[in-house]
Order: C-alpha cells, then structure tokens, then sequence
C-alpha cells in the first residue's frame, strides 16, 4: 500500500486529511473511521511493519501520511502530544506509542483485550 501525502486511507478509501479532522471532531460520520489510527511517512519500515502486522492479526486500521503536510502534521502533533517518530498508533483516539510498544501490547495480549472492549 504506497499510501500518498496529506491523504489518509479510511474504510470509504483515500480521503483528504481535512477530511479525518472533520470526522475526529465530530462533525462527519464516525463510522467511516476505524479504531486504529496508523500515522506514518513514505519509505518507513516502522510504518510498513505496523501495517504488515495490523494486517496479520486482523486489525483494522486507516493510515494518515503525513509527510509534506502540514495540515496532517498539526494533526499528529496534537493527537501524540509531539511525539518525535513514525509511526504513531493511535487507538480509540488514544495514542499507544509506535510499532514496538504495539507489539509489546500483542505480546502480553491487552492488544486483543483493547480490541474486544468497545
Ligand atoms: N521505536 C520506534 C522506532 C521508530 C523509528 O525509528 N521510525 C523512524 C522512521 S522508520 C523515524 O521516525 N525516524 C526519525 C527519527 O528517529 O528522528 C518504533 O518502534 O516505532
């Protein structure tokens, strides 16, 4: 999945990260959106395999690029509270940190606990 700047892929396909901002605030439908948010840049192995392993463990997710806009970039920067690396996993709007506390959390399995809870 190439993934393009200042587009985030949600279910309805890739959108314009304007869009995610709207849908975050509340103002479009949240059921367009996923759980899972993976915020991430163009030639980033981290991104590539948080996507791989989202993928494997069938989770869905919507991907917000945000390399070369800036639009996205404040938008990142709020949700992870400036956080400084790619990617950024951001859960029920809660950000858990990039791939390896991910896999930390599949490992003692509250990614699954997480997952269940709605
Ligand atoms: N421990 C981080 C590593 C992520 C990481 O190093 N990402 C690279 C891109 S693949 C990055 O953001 N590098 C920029 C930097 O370190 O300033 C994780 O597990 O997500």
């Amino acid at each position: 999945m190439p993934g393009y700047a200042g587009l985030a892929r949600l279910r309805t396909g890739w959108q314009p990260i304007e869009t995610v901002v709207e849908l975050r605030s509340g103002i479009s439908e949240p059921e367009q959106m996923s759980r899972v948010t993976v915020y991430s840049t163009a030639h980033c192995g981290y991104c590539n395999m948080t996507k791989t392993k989202l993928d494997q463990w069938d989770i869905p997710f919507d991907e917000v690029r945000i390399d070369n806009d800036a639009a996205a970039m404040k938008e990142f920067a709020e949700i992870t509270n400036g956080a400084r690396t790619v990617p950024q996993i951001v859960i029920d709007g809660k950000p858990i940190g990039g791939f390896s506390e991910l896999t930390e959390l599949h490992m003692d399995g509250d990614l699954d606990e997480l997952m269940e809870s709605y």
